[in-house]
């Protein structure tokens, strides 16, 4: 038994038995009228309910496929699959590529010209290829190989951007903005965001997990205090991170107390009259979050910036093969520290 459908929940799963498991198929095949059911090759699916110990477990359709064998098509819920792997033996799930992978659950357009471009080359069959070649050509062609793999790899893992700052800063308006949606609930009520949320979104083509936090400030509670410290934990976590500030009232303690040399200074509150900012609270980007409208800009805004920070071309294709899985990516970079190139 082969499952062709994706794992899980889906609304139809297919299953194709081998001819070896013909017979045994047929016998837990009833006809609507509780007869015996027989298989034609080339003829219309066929209607039967699917039988297992007695139980009408399924309502299903079955078609003939000859020398391929015989095809359920049942309701998808995981439920009836377990129940055919009680009887038939686990299903096989044929492997599938890392490139029809990211085309599967692929969030953005970039990602999606990226997997149809990696789609077109077979990478491990590349790389064996490639570890057979003269030392000086092989070294360029690594070099190359590994600089489109960053890349590609930056489409395939989402990168988890944290948002912290003071209470009020603006975090949550800014994280709805960069969603599309209102996902937190933002307001001038200090405190309103305590348990970290995180979402998917894509910015300038690549995929990131955002996450908003609880702002720090004064804690009036246990409560607001366990909300603090989990922040901190995300900080701890985050491959970047945006320190956002009210670019309306200039910098505060708070504000110098959480700024370090590595997060990105995001400035909200652009629609009003800004406040000096001194130099050593370098502001990275500022941005109005105020309206809804605005969220195109302020994505592109967002986008840029960290694309910029991590030093990446424009998403979508690399111009030749890639690793997209971490397997492809090690083998690359064993080949490339034989070949005595710096680990990247
Ligand atoms: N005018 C203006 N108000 C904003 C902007 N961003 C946030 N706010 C307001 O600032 C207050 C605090 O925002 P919120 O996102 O909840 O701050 P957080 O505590 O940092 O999450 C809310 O009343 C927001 O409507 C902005 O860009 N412009
Ligand atoms: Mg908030």
């Amino acid at each position: 038994m082969e499952l062709l459908t994706p794992a899980g929940h889906g609304g139809v799963a297919v299953v194709t038995f081998a001819p070896s498991e013909r017979s045994a198929l047929l016998a837990c095949l009833r006809g609507r009228d509780g007869g015996v059911v027989g298989a034609v090759a080339g003829a219309p699916p066929l209607r039967a309910n699917l039988v297992l110990d007695q139980v009408v477990v399924d309502d299903v359709l079955m078609v003939d496929r000859a020398t391929r064998g015989l095809e359920l098509h049942l309701h998808g819920s995981p439920a009836v699959i377990d129940l055919l792997a009680i009887r038939f033996g686990e299903p096989r799930i044929p492997a599938v590529s890392a490139a029809d992978e990211l085309l599967q659950r692929a969030i953005s357009r970039e990602q999606l010209h990226l997997a149809l471009e990696q789609r077109a080359f077979d990478v491990p069959a590349y790389l064996r290829v490639l570890a057979g070649q003269p030392a000086e050509w092989q070294r360029r062609e690594l070099e190359l190989a590994l600089q489109r793999s960053r890349v590609a790899m930056a489409h395939v893992l989402p990168c988890r951007l944290v948002l912290v700052g003071r209470q009020n800063a603006g975090k949550s308006t800014l994280f709805n903005r960069l969603l599309f949606r209102e996902r937190a609930l933002a307001g001038p009520v200090a405190g309103l965001t305590r348990d970290p949320i995180s979402d998917a979104a894509s910015l300038d083509g690549y995929p990131y997990e955002i996450v908003d936090t609880a702002g720090e400030g004064h804690a009036s509670s246990p409560v607001d205090q366990r909300a603090m410290d989990r922040a901190h934990v995300e900080r701890a976590r985050g491959d970047l991170v945006i320190l956002v500030v009210d670019g309306s009232v200039g910098p505060s303690a708070i504000d110098h107390s959480m700024f370090e040399s590595d997060v990105l200074v995001v400035a909200t509150k652009g629609d009003l009259p800004q406040a000096h900012w001194p130099p050593e609270l370098r502001l990275d980007a500022t941005v109005a979050c105020a309206d809804t409208a605005g969220s195109g800009l302020v994505r592109a805004a967002i986008g840029a910036l960290l694309r910029d920070r991590r030093c990446l071309p424009p998403a979508g294709p690399v111009g030749g093969p890639a690793a997209l899985c971490s397997g492809d990516l090690n083998t690359l970079q064993q080949l490339a520290s034989a070949a005595g190139l710096p680990r990247a």
